[in-house]
């Protein structure tokens, strides 16, 4: 066993250290909050077993040959997964063809190229095809409403004391969770929320969302390590609501494995909100949809809809992963850019392209 001691600015940080590193099998065996030059960091030590698995000459030189490289993709890719998707996708060729228009009233056929048209996957097609055969006089709204489920972000729905905000670097984390709070604050001025960055090593979000604590008379708390998370939720009792930022996670690195790093995995009292935007193509939903899985994600946010073309993946995710939208965001500004989602806001945004705010995108 070779054990190594990792130090940088946050556990996010020293973790990517540790996998570019030791690789993925790397075991975390201490994660601690440390002082270095008098600022606090994160200090990891992690072991891996030392049997080298990479072969003897590219360990000497540091270069794999070209049949390594070609032997390393195809044992990580090819597998059982990716088989099933494109068996999935067989299946899927196969049913489109008996998907007859002929089968369908005028108006449910409507409904149908309204959907293609927002680039619903084929998937979420047949099932909708399959609903409004079985009936005549079904209506596509009521066939929609068993596959996406809205719950609104507000204080009566959202009855955990953490909310996280994950999602890809840049989609709109730190912004939703300053959004959200300002919006708590203004319905309930004595509502104690706190305002928690796990995202220390990117400068900006932590500065933006210390300014907007400090601005609106929030808490705020910095999460660096697991201990830092530790003594967060023995303070929980003092707060209505604690929302935390996280980081977009590079690499490999999931949802879950974060959550292990940092102590958020099992937390009962904790969920995730998954912050997305339209225009990502399916593959990546599809990675992210891996990426992101926890038991404790709760619901998807929208964001940037003001600059989607279709509204689609919206449904495709709902169908997918079974969480409920909880927020629509359709502005950069702060203000008058998020609202709680409905359903009908939704069908709207599918069949008229017409934002949360009123505005219709072109
Ligand atoms: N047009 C538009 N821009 C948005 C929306 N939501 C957020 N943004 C902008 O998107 C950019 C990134 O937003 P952030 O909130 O910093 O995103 P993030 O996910 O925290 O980013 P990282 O922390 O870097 O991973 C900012 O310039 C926001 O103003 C939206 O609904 N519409
Ligand atoms: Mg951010």
């Amino acid at each position: 066993m070779r054990m190594k001691t990792y130090r940088a600015a946050n556990s996010t940080a020293a973790f990517a250290k540790v996998k570019a590193d030791l690789g993925e099998d790397a075991v975390i065996l201490s994660n601690t909050t440390v002082t270095d030059n008098g600022t606090k960091c994160c200090e990891i030590v992690a072991a891996v077993d030392s049997t080298p698995t990479v072969s003897s000459s590219s360990q000497q030189t540091g270069l794999q040959t070209k049949a390594e490289v070609v032997e390393d993709a195809l044992q990580n890719t090819v597998g059982w997964q990716q088989e099933w998707s494109q068996i999935k996708g067989q299946i899927m060729q196969l049913m489109k063809p008996q998907m007859d228009p002929a089968q369908l009233t005028p108006k449910q056929n409507l409904a149908m190229q309204y959907m293609e048209r927002e680039e619903v996957n084929d998937k979420v097609l047949a099932k909708i095809f399959c609903d409004l055969r079985s009936d005549k006089n079904r209506s596509i709204v009521t066939v929609l409403d068993t596959l996406l489920g809205t719950k609104k972000f507000s204080a009566k729905n959202m009855t955990k004391t953490f909310h996280a905000f994950a999602g890809p670097g840049g989609s709109g984390k730190t912004s939703t969770l300053v959004r959200l709070a300002l919006k708590e604050k203004k319905e309930n001025p004595k509502a104690r929320i706190c305002l928690a960055t796990a995202d220390g090593g990117r400068g900006k979000g932590r500065l933006i969302l210390k300014h907007y604590a400090e601005l609106s008379g929030l808490a705020f708390r910095e999460i660096i390590t697991r201990e830092d998370f530790l003594h967060l939720k023995k303070e929980a009792n003092q707060f209505d609501r604690i929302f935390i930022d996280l980081p977009g996670l590079s690499g490999t690195t999931t949802l879950e494995e974060w959550g292990a790093l940092y102590g958020f995995s099992g937390s009962e009292d904790l969920e995730y909100h998954l912050v997305l935007n339209p225009y990502y193509s399916q593959v990546q939903f599809e990675k992210f949809l891996e990426k992101y899985k926890s038991e404790q994600l709760a619901s998807v946010i929208w964001t940037k809809l003001d600059e989607a073309c279709t509204f689609g993946s919206i449904l495709n995710m709902a169908f997918a992963s079974g969480l409920p939208v909880s927020a629509l965001s359709y502005g950069s500004g702060l203000k008058n850019s998020l609202a709680p989602a409905t359903n009908e806001m939704i069908w709207r945004l599918l069949f008229m392209r017409k934002l949360p705010g009123g505005d219709i995108q072109q």
